[in-house]
């Protein structure tokens, strides 16, 4: 019997886990949370429990498949696999351009050191320019504001949860989510701690767990965070309540005028802000005033502001407010992390925006990036430098971007397609050729991107619990043959290289001395010695500001539909993990949550199919009523929709009754305002029963 200790790489939390493994019969005994893990602590939720049953899954890949000309599968063998694969995308390239490969980079990506350590090379060797992720439907308004402010868009600030007196929430649920843009695993004492010592209020339009958990929970109405962050920072004006403490001498903006030109904008906005948020003016003020008088605080936004048609600009004025009232770079405030692999160190500004356009859109990069709402048209539009081949590594794009079912089209129009995944989902059903990598214990693990994002410093390599099977290949090595490498340098090598060279010169021979992680202390402050210049107002934000105070009613008129929000469930994992019998086991999760005012007006039984309707698709879908959601408001969780007459491998997650996707209602047109991240918060829906 082994016992081997590792992070769990399912969610951004990063749990240590304890896992007991008898080498003989190839199996698991158990698995339980690591108490010696420095971060986690013994966290473990469901999910991390679960983790090797995606190693037994009888549905998952093994080898790769490719599709017959009569629409069946064949299992290949992988020097075949490759080459065909290589043939295919050389083939479109010299007719086409490189720019006629497009690629989609999903969320697991970034929760595998493999692949984020060869995935770079392996795109930059394509040499196109058509590159899409999952962060445009996800963060992207988080790198603008960090990017515009900061001058860099990776240099995220994360709230320093363990040492704040005051917890302000928008939008997230960390008791579901596990935290995001936080590393924060075993959110639940970290935030009781918080309300021993101060409050935690959450915003939201659904009263959740964190909602439930939390010192106040107020329903705010979808996409008027805009306003709660205005009003606030009007109180702060009013109120002379500006603290800029260590960061005075990297501002050079006017702040007082630069205030009293957004405030012109929006006269009358104590009542404006009332109305579209729905919370009470004196509620409102009773938030400012306690977060100002609080020791230190943190306003802290994510999923529920980021993806809106506001969420650029709703993550500018989070950050604005965390700096004005003192509580940026500073103990219990917005701190920046100070990880054992920094990729940024000092910032040196670079223009990384509107370098180059996409061909039919005629949409602007940002990072390297273009956002993913635009792939259906750039594949679908005739167009002489339209996308026609596809490489979708580790992503579900027609469940997880809005309007999935045009991307159904968009993929079945493609001259080739090849995805890197170890299941057959909505999105690779319509591949030529789909290459499965091992499963997240088959192979070692150092959380590069989640480390950089942790509420405390701290590193942890982890060992592959199952022996490498015969014939298989990670992400990277994938990467590599297709790259054509002459000579592959290991990831462990790379990594070692990138610990030497931090800040803490560590190694990877010292990480593996430490199977439960190395603690390398709390968040210092540290921006001053990354940035020269912190820039408060942006021209772009302001800019973006003043069409808002021009449009009010068509942005805000649309209160006479249902608006339509998303749900993270804690036994869920976006668009997978739905296969796993224990974890879907229970009452049935995809439903529509309505308020019973709502409900009552409409004639809606508990459990009922109702039909929704968007301007883009309709679905059906079980009801679920509960005042737990807002009157006016209703919500879906994202990532189900696994049909019966899909090709997937996902058996069990099929034979789900209620499931529907919300991304067949959800509209690829609707985008942030700034950044073209996807806008699903608050889509206008309506009831057909
Ligand atoms: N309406 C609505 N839509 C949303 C959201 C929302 O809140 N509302 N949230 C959005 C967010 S935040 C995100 S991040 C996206 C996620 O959207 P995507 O990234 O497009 O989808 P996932 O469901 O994460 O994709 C998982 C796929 O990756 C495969 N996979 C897992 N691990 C690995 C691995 O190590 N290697 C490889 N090669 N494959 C692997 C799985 O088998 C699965 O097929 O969804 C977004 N969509
Ligand atoms: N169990 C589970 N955990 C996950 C995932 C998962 O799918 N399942 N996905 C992972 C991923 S990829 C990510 S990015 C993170 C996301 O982590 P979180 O951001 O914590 O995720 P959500 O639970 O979607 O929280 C968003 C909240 O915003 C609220 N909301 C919706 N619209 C608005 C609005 O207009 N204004 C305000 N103020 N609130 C609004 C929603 O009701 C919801 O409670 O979670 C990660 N963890
Ligand atoms: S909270 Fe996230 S990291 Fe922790 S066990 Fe669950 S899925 Fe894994
Ligand atoms: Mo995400």
């Amino acid at each position: 019997m082994k016992k081997i200790y590792r992070a769990c790489n399912l969610c951004e939390a990063i749990c240590g886990l304890e896992i007991q493994y008898d080498e003989e019969k190839n199996e698991i005994l158990s698995i339980k949370g690591d108490s010696n893990d420095p971060l986690s602590r013994g966290h473990i939720c469901p999910k991390g429990a679960s983790i090797a049953d995606i190693y037994y899954d009888p549905n998952r890949l093994k080898k790769p498949i490719r599709k017959l000309k009569n629409g069946t599968w064949q299992e290949i063998d992988w020097e075949e696999a490759i080459s065909y694969t290589k043939e295919n995308i050389k083939s479109l390239q010299d007719k086409f351009g490189h720019d006629s490969i497009g690629i989609y980079l999903g969320n697991p990506n970034v929760h595998n050191y493999g692949s984020q350590l060869y995935g770079s090379r392996f795109i930059k060797s394509l040499k196109t320019k058509n590159i899409f992720s999952a962060t445009s439907v996800d963060q992207l308004p988080h790198h603008f504001a960090s990017y515009f402010m900061l001058g860099h868009p990776n240099l995220l600030p994360i709230p320093d949860i363990d040492r704040t007196h005051y917890f302000l929430i928008l939008g997230a649920n960390p008791l579901a989510s596990n935290g995001s843009l936080m590393t924060a695993p075993n959110i639940r004492e970290r935030l009781k701690a918080i309300k021993e010592r101060g409050k935690v209020v959450v915003l939201d339009p659904r009263k959740t767990e964190t909602a439930e958990f939390a010192s106040e929970h107020y329903f705010i109405y979808p996409e008027s965070d805009i306003f709660f962050l205005l009003n606030f920072l009007r109180y702060i004006y009013v109120h002379k309540a500006i603290r800029l403490n260590h960061l005075q001498d990297l501002i050079k903006e006017n702040i007082i005028n630069e205030i009293e030109k957004i405030l012109s904008m929006f006269p009358n906005l104590e009542n404006l802000t009332e109305k579209f948020t729905k919370i009470s003016q004196q509620n409102l003020n009773n938030i400012y005033k306690e977060f100002l008088d609080a020791p230190n605080a943190v306003l802290y936004g994510r999923i529920g502001v980021s993806t809106q048609r506001f969420g650029a600009i709703s993550l500018w004025l989070i950050y604005l407010i965390n700096i004005l009232t003192g509580n940026f770079d500073q103990v219990g405030g917005m701190m920046f992390t100070s990880p054992a692999i920094d990729l940024i160190g000092k910032v040196e500004k670079r223009n990384l925006y509107k370098r180059y356009y996409s061909s039919v859109t005629n949409t602007p990069e940002f990072m390297g990036e273009f956002p993913v709402s635009i792939l259906a048209d750039e594949i679908l539009t005739d167009h002489p430098q339209s996308i026609k081949g596809m490489i979708v590594i580790a992503g579900n794009p027609v469940l997880s971007t809005p309007n999935g079912n045009q991307l159904r089209k968009a993929f079945q129009k493609l001259e080739f397609f090849v995805s890197i995944d170890f299941y057959k989902n909505e999105t690779n059903q319509y591949a030529n050729i789909i290459l499965p990598p091992t499963s997240p214990l088959e192979h070692e693990h150092y959380d590069i991107t989640f480390l950089t994002l942790a509420v405390r410093n701290y590193a942890k390599f982890s060992e592959a619990v199952f022996p490498k099977q015969k014939d298989s290949r990670d992400d990277w090595e994938i990467f590599s043959q297709l790259m054509d490498q002459k000579r592959t340098i290991h990831p462990q090598e790379l990594l070692n290289q990138m610990l030497k060279n931090g800040p803490y010169k560590l190694s990877l021979e010292e990480l593996k001395k430490h199977p439960h992680g190395i603690d390398l202390g709390s968040l210092k402050p540290n921006l001053k010695e990354r940035i020269s210049e912190l820039v408060l107002f942006p021209s772009i934000f302001v800019e973006g500001l003043k069409e808002i105070s021009k449009n009010m009613h068509s942005f805000f008129g649309l209160n006479h539909h249902l608006a339509l929000i998303g749900r993270r469930e804690l036994r869920s994992n976006n668009s997978w993990m739905h296969n796993i019998p224990r974890l879907i086991k229970g009452e049935e999760r995809c439903k529509v949550w309505i308020h019973p005012e709502d409900a009552q007006k409409m004639g809606i039984k508990e459990n009922q199919f109702i039909k929704i309707k968007s301007t883009n698709g309709e679905i059906e879908i079980a009801a679920h009523i509960t005042d737990k959601i807002m009157p006016g408001v209703i919500s879906i969780p994202h990532g189900y929709g696994h049909r019966v007459i899909d090709d997937i491998s996902w058996i069990n997650a099929k034979n789900l009754t209620s499931n529907a996707s919300i991304n067949d209602l959800t509209d690829n047109h609707r985008v942030d305002l700034i950044c073209f991240n996807a806008a699903f918060n608050g889509t206008p829906v309506q009831i057909l029963v």
